[in-house]
């Protein structure tokens, strides 16, 4: 019991203490929410353009049906996810360096490439 007690303060310890640091990265501008749509063989817009060093959320919506539009990965990025068909599918990145880098769908026929500046 008491055990307990001690573990749910330090879960609501842990929550507190990363809480505003989630709000203050969510509230800075620049991480828009902009929808990247997968559509007869192409991502759009093909090069999203999203801020360095915080984490970065994207969402595809996959309206292509062909199973070649299935999977999304990144190149030198640990991330990659399984798409849904018509429903917007949001993947979140960790901090990146400026750079570019490419994603692709697991044949690597669709292309795109997130610009990170
Ligand atoms: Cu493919």
């Amino acid at each position: 019991m008491l055990v307990n007690l001690i573990g749910l303060l330090a879960i609501a310890f842990v929550v507190f203490w990363f809480w505003p640091r989630k709000g203050a990265s969510k509230a800075t501008p620049g991480n828009s929410e902009a929808t990247i749509v997968v559509d007869g063989g192409v991502y759009e817009p093909e090069r999203p353009v999203r801020p360095a060093g915080q984490p970065i959320t994207l969402t595809f919506l996959r309206k292509d049906a062909s199973a070649c539009a299935q999977w999304v990965l990144f190149d030198g990025v640990d991330a990659s996810t399984e798409l849904p068909i018509g429903k917007p599918h949001t993947l979140t990145l960790p901090p990146l360096a400026p750079g570019e880098y490419v994603f692709h769908c697991q044949m690597n026929m669709y292309r795109g490439t997130l610009v990170v500046k």
